[in-house]
């Protein structure tokens, strides 16, 4: 069981573009159980592998209220999308900050899955913004980059303000899984 550690906005780590998987190994499912872990924990819906440092195109979800449905994406693709809509989004490396974005509402997006098999799925609401919400940060995008500059600048000022007051009691990021 392993807890990592999720790096936060203005982090300039979050801005690297991820890199495709090459095989879905038994290395990257110990990487995927600990992202499930990680989003488990800190009560999230999604997670970018580059949230946690590891620059791979690999995201995890589960938007089920009983935490019954996690589903894994590596190398994921929106091939369409369908009614675009406002909804309120937040992200694990923007704590406390929820702002409306404009997505697609319904999306079909195809990845490999925990078995490095290929599949195609049809999603709409809550998944299907959370999937092109996680493939953004794959792309070094973060839903503040929808917003004006103004908000971005409000954000980022609060939260490197939380930060000092929290002082440096979180863990140093340790690099996870070079190897992958
Ligand atoms: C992305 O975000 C998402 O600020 C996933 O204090 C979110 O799991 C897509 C979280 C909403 C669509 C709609 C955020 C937890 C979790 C926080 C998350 C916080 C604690 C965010
Ligand atoms: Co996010």
């Amino acid at each position: 069981m392993t807890r990592l550690t999720i790096l936060e906005y203005p982090d300039p780590r979050l801005r690297t573009v991820a890199q495709p998987v090459e095989t879905v190994d038994d290395e990257l499912r110990t990487l995927i159980d600990a992202m499930f872990e990680t989003m488990y924990a800190s009560k999230g819906i999604g997670l970018a592998a580059t949230q946690v440092n590891v620059h791979r195109r690999l995201l995890v979800t589960d938007v089920s209220e009983e935490h019954d449905r996690p589903l894994v994406f590596v190398n994921p693709e929106v091939v369409a999308r369908e009614e675009i809509g406002t909804a309120q989004e937040g992200c694990l490396s923007v704590p406390g900050i929820y702002e409306d974005v404009e997505r697609a509402q319904r999306i079909r997006v195809r990845a490999l899955g925990r078995d490095g098999k290929p599949f195609e799925m049809d999603a709409e609401g809550l998944l299907a913004v959370c999937v092109q919400h996680e493939i953004d940060h794959l792309d070094g995008k973060l839903f503040v980059d929808y917003l004006s500059e103004l908000k971005r600048q409000r954000i980022r000022k609060k939260l490197e303000k939380e930060r000092k007051l929290r002082g440096n009691e979180r863990a140093p990021v340790r690099s996870t899984a070079p190897a992958i």
